[in-house]
């Protein structure tokens, strides 16, 4: 199979009659990535798409690109790219800092009709192993060093095990034995063939509620369209400057409206290596930053800052929260302490998001997670059975849409669990729906914890646990914590054999984390027991788990 035909092996095409609905009411354009950056260029090519203030290991000095430089830099690294092998349809896995590389690898990489396959910064060897096997990686990019991490070895070890992968690409000075990113731009020939709106742009990572992250395929027509209506939502426009605090590849800074909204808007990206207000303020102030997203646990911190005099966010027009819950109580502060409006954001790598509106009542504002972008976002709110509820009743939320998908790439096991028979995604999120359309988050029904806003899927974590030869069994349950909204907290029963001398905490974390894993997916707190307490018909009781690890924290 050719690495196109690879790609669409995978993906779950949205189906004729939909796609053309979509086009046919003007959200489906025919754009791709590729052309966009091409006519902001020509648009307004001396305008500045990309400020990066420097200090990190892909460059120490600052940057300041021009539209015009920015295509042509995705140009000549397309160009050279090429020269290394690259084609259209190969899957590259990129794991850099908010750095200006960012965007200059990626809109090279959306030229060619590679697909980016976006880590995070904090993934480590069991994420990037699994991304580069699953995907059958060609190419790899890391900056050298990241706070304190080496990234060249993570991508040494992970190159002896995986035997797509042909290219290591560093950012940076030093890039041992791998190729340095800033030797790769040529002036060579560019790609021979433009990608289709209908292809797939990339490949973004599911917060997940599985053993293994599933890989969410967006395609350029679906991806831009949820940019265009962000852009709208969010009124960016040429003089709009967009703080990107929260790592760059991650969809909420993405796209919502994020850096490729700003790109799309004519606006400009300011990149912050940072998001604390020491680091972020200074920088708002010194750019003229009119809007970011924040998670709830930074907005807090934000807030706080400002209320004890912190300043330098008075151009902050607009803040969206989102990835998590913002308490009511946090969101009826923004207003006051930072004098900007609040946009809250329920969305997700799958596809829908909900915003507040700029102009909805306060009240709407801090008390609901929005609505959706378009009219043509499909939601239902159903029962255990799928039974649709009425307004006000708290279910599942079940949705389809023009920027939905309609299937995990490579995954028809799960998909045939995660969507329905007519193409809704099951969200496992809880939510109640007034009558304006507005949503309110009540839970979750997935397996999952939100830690602060970066998702731990608890099957993930237990697997490792139950590799560690003392565990018997592990349930990783969410725990409230004041600040993150939720921490992880790891049940575990041991192995009869080790219940004398049973291994501490501590070990069981040093084990995981050991093992390779992201820091946030560490369990936060281990707990030993006997046994796990059963549902009526025997499964681990999770409620009860979680309702054990709450009353004992709330205990003076
Ligand atoms: C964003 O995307 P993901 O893929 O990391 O996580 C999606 C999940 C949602 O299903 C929901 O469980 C949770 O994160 N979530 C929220 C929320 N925003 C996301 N839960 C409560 N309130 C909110 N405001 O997190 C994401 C993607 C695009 C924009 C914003 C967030």
């Amino acid at each position: 199979m050719t690495p196109l035909e690879t790609v669409a092996a995978g993906f779950t095409p949205y189906p004729a009659e939909f796609a053309e609905r979509y086009r046919a009411a003007g959200h489906w354009r025919g754009e791709t990535f590729g052309r966009m950056l091409r006519e902001r260029a020509t648009a307004h090519g001396e305008r500045i798409a990309v400020v990066d203030p420097g200090g990190h290991s892909a460059a120490r000095e600052e940057r300041r690109w021009t539209y015009a430089e920015l295509d042509r830099r995705a140009d000549r690294m397309a160009a050279g790219l090429i020269a290394r092998g690259i084609r259209a349809g190969d899957r590259v896995v990129v794991q850099l800092p908010n750095a200006a590389e960012f965007f200059e690898v990626v809109f090279a990489l959306f030229r060619i009709g590679a697909l980016p396959v976006f880590a995070l910064p904090a993934h480590r060897y069991a994420e990037i192993g699994y991304f580069c096997a699953f995907t059958g990686a060609a190419a790899y990019v890391v900056p050298a060093v990241e706070g304190g991490f080496d990234y060249r070895e993570l991508a040494s070890r992970v190159r002896a095990e995986s035997p797509s992968l042909r290219l290591v690409l560093v950012a940076g000075e030093d890039a041992g034995e791998h190729v340095r990113l800033a030797d790769v731009p040529c002036d060579g020939p560019g790609p021979s063939a433009h990608p289709s709106p209908g292809d797939v742009a990339f490949l973004q990572l599911s917060g997940g509620s599985t053993g293994v992250p599933k890989l969410i395929p967006r395609t350029h027509d679906d991806y831009i369209y949820s940019l265009r209506g962000s852009v709208e939502l969010c009124a960016l426009d040429e003089g709009s400057v967009y703080l990107c605090a929260l790592p760059a590849a991650h969809n909420f800074p993405l796209s919502s409206p994020g850096s490729l909204g700003t790109l799309y808007a004519g606006g400009r990206v300011v990149l912050c290596p940072q998001p604390s207000p020491e680091t972020a303020f200074p920088l708002i102030e010194r750019e003229g930053v009119t809007v970011t997203g924040l998670v709830p646990p930074l907005a807090l911190l934000w807030l706080d800052a400002a209320e004890r005099g912190a300043r330098g966010h008075e151009s902050l027009e607009v803040l969206l929260v989102g990835g998590a819950k913002f308490s009511t109580e946090a969101a009826r502060r923004v207003r006051p302490v930072l004098g900007c409006t609040l946009q809250q954001v329920f969305g997700m790598a799958e596809g829908l998001v909900n915003y507040t509106r700029l102009d909805d009542p306060e009240e709407l504002v801090t008390t609901t997670q929005g609505r959706p972008i378009s009219p043509d976002d499909e939601v239902r709110v159903v029962d255990d059975q799928d039974r649709d509820l009425p307004d006000g009743v708290t279910g599942h939320l079940l949705t389809r849409g023009p920027y939905t998908i309609r299937g995990y790439w490579n995954a028809p096991e799960h998909n045939a669990k995660s969507f329905t028979a007519d193409g809704f995604y099951r969200t496992g999120d809880l939510v109640r729906r007034l009558p304006s359309g507005h949503l309110v988050v009540e839970g979750r029904a997935k397996d999952q914890i939100n830690r602060g806003g970066e998702k731990v899927a608890a099957e993930e974590i237990e697997n490792h646990l139950l590799a560690h030869p003392a565990v018997h069994d592990a349930a990783v349950v969410s725990m409230p914590d004041p600040y993150l909204g939720e921490r992880t907290c790891a049940y575990v029963v041991l192995k009869p054999e080790h219940r004398q001398a049973p291994p501490k905490g501590v070990e069981l974390k040093r084990f995981v984390r050991g093992r390779g894993l992201a820091d946030y997916k560490v369990p936060d707190r281990v707990e030993f027991v006997e046994a796990f307490p059963a549902t009526g018909i025997g499964k681990v009781s999770k409620k009860d788990l979680r309702a054990a690890i709450a009353a004992s924290l709330a205990r003076p």
